[in-house]
This record gives C-alpha cells, structure tokens and sequence, in this order.
C-alpha cells in the first residue's frame, strides 16, 4: 500500500474542531472526527467507518479485538463497504468475499464542518486505482460520511465508463449491543427472508427478530427502518436506509465465530449485523453516465 504523507493529509484536510489524520492500528491511516455531537475514526483503507459513539451514549459500532489490520485483509468493526459483489463471488470463489473495495486504499475528496455543526469526510476509489482483473468496468465509487447526532453513510456508485455494469453489495454494520441473546430487532415483521443457514430457504419473519442460535438472513423487499432493542444499554439503535430493498441481519453464534480467525470465542455475545444491502434480487444496474447512492442513517436513543 502506498505510504500516505499524514503531514500532506491535516495540512490540506484537517478541521480544527472536527476532524484530524493519524496513524491507527496496523498503521492505516485514519481520520479522527470529534465535534459538538459525537467521536468517530474513518479508516482510508477500505473507507471504513471503525467507531461511532454520540457524547454520554457507550460506542454504537463494534469491533472485534482480533482484528489484523495488515493490507489485504478486511477489517471485522464498523461499517465495511462491500462492494461490487455481496458474499462468495458468483463465479470466482479464488475472488475476495464481498468484493474488493473494503480492501483497497481510498484517497480523501474533501472535509467539511457543516453549518449545524457536523462533520464530513468524502472518499474515492476509482477503476484506476484497482486490479481491472477483477472488475474490468470503469467505475467511480464515492464514500460520504457525515457525524452528527445521527450518523450518515452514503456509498455512491458511478459509471463514467461506456459500458453498464451490475453489482451488488452492501454497508455491512456491526452493531454494540450488550447481550445477543436479550436484544430485538424490530422492524422486519411480515418479511421474507432467505435463510443462509438452512439452505437458502425462504420463510416468513413472525414479530421481531430474536437470537437463540446462528443467524445470517437476507431480508427482501424491505425499505424499512430496524430498530435494535437494548434492555441491557437501555438503548435503541435506529437504522434507516435509501437505496436498498434488502436488509441483512447476522450473529455467527458460537461454532462460526470460533471458525473465525479475527473473531473472538465469546463476541458474539456482544454484537450484530444490521446490513444495508443491495443483495440477493437487489442487485443495482448502472448505465453510462449513472450512478447509484446506498444510504444509511444510524442513531441511538434512549429505551422507551
Ligand atoms: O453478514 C452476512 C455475511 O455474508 C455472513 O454470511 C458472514 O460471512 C459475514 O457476512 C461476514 O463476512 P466476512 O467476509 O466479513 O467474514
């Protein structure tokens, strides 16, 4: 990975106030944004949201401490960017799971201190900047990330290319919360669900989803907003979206998550997905000269 010129980074970039470049873990290179509302850390690599916590609220976002941070290698917190394709690749399983774009070095477009005194950081990753073995499209994806009270992601999809292309993809949440087994996730009643660890099959949700045991489902047709229930934070997560039909919800329970190298034994206890997707039947077609935009807003609120 190209080393990054942390001096050349604030000189052009840093906000007084709201946002700063530093060194993080592994060396990747991260900003740092504290305002008026809130903390959070942007990763360059991968253009990855790692942490969001508003003032007087515990971290919204979880990491695990098993994480690697070396390049090559996606890093299990936040908010990955999966994209142009959700889970194994349809064709290729020697191609990366979830694509490519977690993976790869951003480049900063812009920061702002917005007018009611949030903050944002706008981020780019280009065909130019990427093995054209693996996606042989002109693309232009844009990463827009505002901290306020709420926070706001936008993955904006582009073709400056004179080809279409198609994808899926995903913002792939990890949510804090304080115990799997005592959380709900309202929101999804009445909805179809592709269930990943029962061979793909569809079923119907009852009521709001509960967790007793692994759970990896593909939600469709939904545009809804989830609510995550917290009795134990005595919280509530809301998830609202644009530009998504589908909605992925996952805990790798105990056996997945010892299969995991960057997971450790116990924290599934203490985390979800909620993923904003572009997934299974929702994948996203971008003509020449069009573009996409797949939005999260996340905010935490007290239990009611
Ligand atoms: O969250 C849905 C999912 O596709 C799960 O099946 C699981 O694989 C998860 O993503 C994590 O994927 P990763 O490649 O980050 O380990």
């Amino acid at each position: 990975m190209r080393p990054i010129d942390l001096e050349a980074l604030n000189d052009t970039f840093a906000i007084t106030d709201h946002i700063t470049f530093v060194a993080g873990p592994g060396d990747l290179t991260i900003a740092q944004i504290r305002n008026a509302f809130a903390t959070a850390t942007v990763s360059l690599y991968g253009a990855q949201v790692l942490a969001f916590q508003p003032h007087g609220h515990e971290p919204v976002l979880w990491g695990s401490a098993h994480n690697a941070y070396r390049p090559g290698k996606a890093v299990r917190a936040g908010i990955p960017v999966c994209w142009p394709w959700f889970g194994p690749h349809p064709s290729d399983s020697a191609k990366p799971a979830h694509g490519f774009a977690r993976t790869s070095p951003w480049s900063v477009l812009s920061t702002a201190a917005l007018a009611h005194g949030a903050t944002q950081i706008r981020l780019r990753l280009a065909d130019e900047d990427t093995d054209s073995a693996l996606w042989p499209y002109a693309f232009e994806l844009r990463l827009v990330v505002t901290v306020g009270a709420d926070l706001k992601v936008e993955l904006i999809a582009r073709n400056p290319g004179r080809t279409a292309y198609t994808y899926s993809g995903a913002l792939h949440s990890y949510f804090t919360v304080n115990d799997i087994a005592a959380i709900s996730i309202q929101g999804l009643d009445g909805c179809t669900y592709v269930d990943q660890i029962d061979e793909g099959r569809h079923k119907i949700q009852h009521g709001p989803i509960t967790f007793v045991s692994e759970t990896d489902r593909i939600y469709l047709n939904t545009t809804e907003k989830c609510v995550i229930e917290d009795p134990g934070l005595d919280r509530r997560i809301t998830i609202a979206k644009g530009g998504s039909h589908t909605t992925v919800v996952w805990n790798p329970w105990i056996e997945k998550s010892q299969r995991l190298a960057d997971f450790g034994r116990d924290e599934y206890h203490g985390m979800v997905c909620v993923e904003t997707a572009n997934a299974d039947g929702d994948s996203i077609t971008v003509a020449p000269g069009g573009e996409h935009r797949l939005t999260a807003i996340i905010g935490v609120e007290p239990k009611i």
